[in-house]
């Protein structure tokens, strides 16, 4: 993989993680929720009257917002609106299977309350709670497996981290004093006082070096050896892959691998993003993914109110309803053996293949190329009679006859059951 493919070499897996069973939950889960909140909800991608390009939670690099300034954000965030029973249960109905929140993101906030610091939402705040707190807790009640977002590399506030050179002499800074006394406290915080973490997020890797990385490792898997580390960790050594922002591969990777994506254009709460994606689009996404056997983890940005904006509900609900009939094609399965074809998807589980037909032919006859199976039994998933459909095994291909009209103009799952 190159730096120009969907996946960069620093945001890899490590070989042997390829078969470690460790991620077995996280191989059959394939659907995520993503939750980027922070004092960025505040100003929403507008400061002081002006709208500031680009992704929302970028708003202090974007418009070289001074840290004095930038913390004073924190006295007025006071999301009293914030539930974590409604946001764990949104996910829930989605069909999503874990959760993972920005502990800390670039721009050095803390969303838990940290010892290491007083820049953190119990000590800075009016709220004064503990959010994460209250997630993990929830996620524990509701099945939910949660997972905490951490920016080891870019900290804008911390005068050691990276990437604030207006406030900072990048020249001066100790970056391995902050990874040692900064980062890595936080990271234990992290994993000793909120129960099992499924996941700590890292992202953006930058200038972190292969040694730094794997003491970030193998601090983690010390205290919870169960715990995932993402790709983004850098320098190759994620237990599992992450594929750019937003970018599906375009073909079946032999990888664990993960694409994080926007349901709008922005990650952090904007309130001029206005360009969401329609359930349609994001279903069709999700099962592209699953079919090239990846995970997709999709982004919810809550106000500063603690609201997650009503188009994600409404998509995530969409997805949900379609996932409450489908999910057997998704969940749990592996990528399929038709691959590249422009109308549909395949998954498999054992005796099952399952055909996403997204484009349905005009006369209902499915012709699937390449495959010999034995097909025992064909049958629409969303049919509770699982009425048989015609099939005919010939030496090129699979021929099916369905209905005339799409059952489901979003992705109609065909089941094929076939003898191994
Ligand atoms: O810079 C971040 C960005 O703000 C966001 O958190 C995404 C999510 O994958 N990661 C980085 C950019 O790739």
């Amino acid at each position: 993989m190159t730096d120009q493919g969907p996946i960069r070499q620093s945001s890899g897996q490590r070989p042997e993680a390829r078969r470690d069973p460790r991620l077995n939950w996280w191989r059959d889960a394939k659907f995520g929720m993503f939750v980027h909140w922070g004092l960025y909800a505040i100003p929403a991608g507008v400061w002081k009257g002006e709208e500031i390009p680009g992704i929302g939670e970028w708003i202090m690099y974007r418009a070289r917002i001074p840290v004095r300034e930038y913390e004073q954000l924190a006295k007025q965030f006071n999301p009293v609106k914030f539930d974590a029973a409604e946001w764990v249960s949104l996910a829930r109905r989605a069909g999503q299977k874990y959760l993972v929140i920005t502990s800390k993101h670039h721009d050095g906030f803390c969303m838990f309350d940290s010892k290491v610091t007083d820049y953190d939402i119990v000590d800075a705040t009016p709220f004064g709670r503990d959010p994460l707190k209250e997630l993990a807790a929830e996620c524990q009640r509701q099945g939910i497996r949660l997972g905490f977002y951490y920016s080891q590399t870019q900290d804008w506030h911390h005068p050691d981290g990276d990437g604030n050179d207006w406030d900072y002499d990048e020249s001066k800074k100790d970056f391995d004093g902050y990874l040692e006394r900064y980062v890595k406290p936080q990271v234990r915080e992290l994993l000793t006082s909120y129960g099992p973490i499924s996941i700590i997020w890292f992202d953006t890797p930058k200038r972190i070096t292969p040694e730094q990385s794997q003491s970030l490792v193998d601090l983690v898997h010390e205290l919870q050896p169960a715990c995932l580390v993402s790709g983004r960790v850098g320098n190759h050594l994620g237990d599992y892959a992450s594929a750019r922002d937003n970018v599906i591969p375009a073909e079946l990777l032999d990888l664990d691998w993960e694409t994080p994506a926007t349901i709008n254009d922005t990650w952090g709460y904007k309130v001029n993003d206005h360009h969401w994606k329609s359930p349609r689009d994001l279903i069709r996404k999700l099962v592209d993914i699953v079919s090239k056997g990846g995970n997709y983890l999709l982004n919810v940005g809550p106000t500063a109110e603690g609201v997650i904006p009503a188009p994600s509900v409404d998509r995530l609900l969409a997805m949900g309803q379609w996932l409450e009939v489908n999910g057997d094609a998704i969940y749990g399965t592996r990528p399929g053996p038709v691959q590249g074809l422009q109308w549909c998807r395949t998954t498999v589980r054992p005796g099952k293949l399952y055909l996403h037909v997204f484009e349905w032919p005009i006369n209902g006859e499915l012709r699937i190329p390449g495959i010999r199976l034995n097909v025992s039994h064909a049958y629409l998933l969303s049919d509770p009679s699982r009425t048989s459909l015609r099939a005919s095994t010939h030496p090129d291909a699979v021929l099916v006859r369905g209905p005339q009209r799409a059952p489901d103009p979003d992705d109609t799952v065909v089941v094929l059951e076939y003898e191994e």
